[in-house]
């Protein structure tokens, strides 16, 4: 049988073919780069290129949704700091792709979307080709860069250009389009062979300005009440040490955002976690470590803020300086440069801020941990988040290298605050946008990337936008427990009906009592019903030891949870539906 698995022009008779592939050099370039994983879903006019990548050596890991494959590609760019890679049929695959290439961009993750694209000449005039569309002007508003290679003996530098653009300066998505006809080009097999391109040096390192740097350290050092930020930018540039040493070096308080939880230990006595709002209005000078001044940081100014302050803001990207509010003292260069800049100008020579600060924030944060302590030993029937998540934390407390990927309103926004992290990059979230619909991607992405055990904490809504992925967890026996918060609806399941009179439910309702546990045994999967937090600890710590895919429907007060968890101000009519 001759296949695309057999070198082109290969005969028994020789040993090396005289000829190569599109296809082949597809493969050899990816691999030219390290590359061992290909997320994706086959189908016309790639199927044979996933084929030949896994008779290559190569992973490839087939989903059943293309943003489900582009979130896991996205993730395991986040984790390795090597972009990865989503393969896609034409216009709706590549499409389906394109939300998770968006995504990545927005979060800044380096990631690949390699999609094959149907005839050049027949897409150009429109005359209606198979799965017609022209996706790289499609794909250019969404993606860091993209690019077409037309050239069989373009491959090489082509792919070479797409890592380039995805993991240098601030990472972000990718989009390679592979038109059918050149993946069956043929070229000699010699110059193919040459023509491949391994990268060199593909994140360089950017050392900051020395002026930069003192400038930098004369307002830290000034300052009263100072504040780090710690954001994904600073979990992503794998600094980890250094930015510990810093924190601890200056005793300066620090706040990490979402992603960057376990950057440091969230039990480190620095942490100003528990009194976010009281830090973020009194401190003086914050020093931003990979953070945006976006909405997650209401802009840098406003209530949130308190009184005036000034920055100081580590970032790869000159133009996200002065993004929001003036920033005096910006620092431009790679994380790992710009800290270990930092560490040394400040030899051992500065002064830990004043106990006046940090008095008043340990002070705080004992009062505040406290009342969590109590809201979260109450034990309400039905459970509520607080207690489900307490079972939570106290077996994710015993594996502190575990996964967490998380999404939701309220299940989002309370796992953060309840959930501890430990080591760095190991939570994983609805990020920049917010986005539902990471869940099972990430999830997939974080089990093959690490080969560690993960823990999806979804609400019943988000689980919904990628829970058919369930069936690529139990058919690659990944290592992930999901739990659902199902509380029988989006936010809640408890809102009125407002027509009570017509055909139907309220527009945030879902099926009661919905047994989502039932779904994973369909595909050979453990499920687990949930209804007390000594069910749920006991199913977890079950699943997590077990190490195969499990579900627990965790059986949430449906009235429990507020409208958009935390970001009801966000909601254009405020409580229109009270
Ligand atoms: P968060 O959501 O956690 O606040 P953001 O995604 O808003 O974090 O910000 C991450 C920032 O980190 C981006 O502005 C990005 O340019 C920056 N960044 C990413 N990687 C690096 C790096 N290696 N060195 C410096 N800055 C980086
Ligand atoms: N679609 C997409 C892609 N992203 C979104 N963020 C939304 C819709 C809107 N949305 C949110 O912002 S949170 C959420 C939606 C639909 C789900 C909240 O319900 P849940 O979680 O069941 O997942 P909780 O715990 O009940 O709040």
């Amino acid at each position: 049988m001759s296949s695309i698995l057999e070198r082109p022009a290969a005969t028994a008779a020789e040993d090396t073919p005289k000829t190569t592939d599109g296809f082949h050099l597809v493969i050899d370039a990816l691999k030219a780069n390290d590359i061992d994983t290909i997320f994706g879903l086959v189908g016309i006019p790639i199927t044979d290129l996933a084929r030949l990548a896994q008779a290559e050596g190569m992973r490839f890991i087939g989903f059943r949704h293309e943003q489900n494959a582009g979130n896991a590609a996205a993730i395991a760019g986040y984790m390795t700091q090597k972009p990865g890679i989503c393969l896609t049929v034409s216009a709706p695959g590549f499409l389906n792709g394109l939300t998770a290439l968006a995504n990545a961009t927005t979060n800044c993750f380096p990631m690949i979307l390699i999609s094959g694209s149907s005839e050049r000449e027949i897409v150009d005039l429109q005359q209606g080709d198979y799965e017609e569309m022209d996706q790289l002007n499609a794909a250019k508003p969404f993606a860091k860069a993209a690019y077409r290679i037309n050239k069989a003996a373009d491959i090489g530098i082509g792919i070479a250009r797409a890592i380039r653009a995805a993991v240098s300066g601030r990472p972000g998505g990718v989009y390679l389009d592979l038109p059918a006809q050149l993946l069956s080009q043929t070229l000699d097999a010699e110059q193919g062979r040459k023509s491949l391109v391994r990268v060199v040096d593909p994140v360089p390192r950017q050392i900051p300005a020395p002026d930069a740097v003192k400038r930098a350290l004369e307002l830290l050092k000034g300052a009263k009440r100072p504040l780090i930020l710690l954001g994904k930018g600073a979990a992503y540039a794998q600094a980890d040490a250094d930015i510990r040493a810093l924190v601890e070096k200056t005793g300066i308080p620090y706040l990490p955002m979402s992603m960057a939880k376990g950057l440091l230990p969230d039990t480190h006595a620095q942490s100003a976690s528990a009194c976010r709002s009281f830090v973020l209005a009194e401190a003086d000078v914050v020093m931003l470590i990979g953070a945006r001044l976006n909405w997650l940081l209401s802009h840098g100014k406003g209530k949130t803020w308190g009184g005036p302050k000034q920055f100081i803001q580590i970032d790869i990207s000159p133009t996200e300086i002065d993004s929001n509010v003036a920033i005096a003292a910006p620092l431009i260069g790679d994380i790992g440069s710009c800290v270990s800049a930092l560490l040394a100008g400040i030899g051992s020579g500065f002064a830990k801020p004043d106990a006046a600060w940090t008095g008043a924030i340990a002070e705080r944060r004992e009062k505040n941990m406290a009342k969590m302590a109590a809201t979260l030993e109450k034990n309400p029937s039905p459970m509520n988040y607080h207690s489900a998540l307490r079972a939570i934390r106290d077996v994710l407390k015993t594996h502190p290298d575990i996964n967490v990927v998380n999404e939701g309103a309220n299940a989002l926004d309370f796992t953060r605050s309840i959930v501890d992290m430990y080591q760095p990059r190991k939570r994983f979230d609805a990020g920049t946008w917010g986005i539902m619909g990471i869940g099972m991607g990430y999830s997939i992405g974080a089990a093959v990337t690490s080969g560690l055990p993960v823990v999806a904490i979804e609400g019943d809504s988000a689980f919904g936008f990628s829970g058919m992925e369930l069936e690529t967890i139990c058919r690659y026996h990944l290592p992930v427990t999901t739990i659902i918060f199902n509380n029988n609806g989006v936010y809640k399941g408890s809102d009125p009906n407002l027509n009570p009179k017509g055909p139907d439910v309220p527009v945030t309702a879902f099926v009661k009592g919905a047994r989502y546990d039932k779904m994973i045994e369909a595909f050979g999967g453990v499920g687990y019903n949930a209804a007390t937090p000594a069910e749920l600890g006991k199913a977890l710590s079950e699943a997590i030891a077990a190490g195969k895919p499990a579900l627990i429907n965790a059986v949430i007060d449906e009235a429990a949870g507020t409208e958009s968890g935390r970001l009801i101000n966000l909601n254009p009519k405020k409580g229109a539906t009270k």
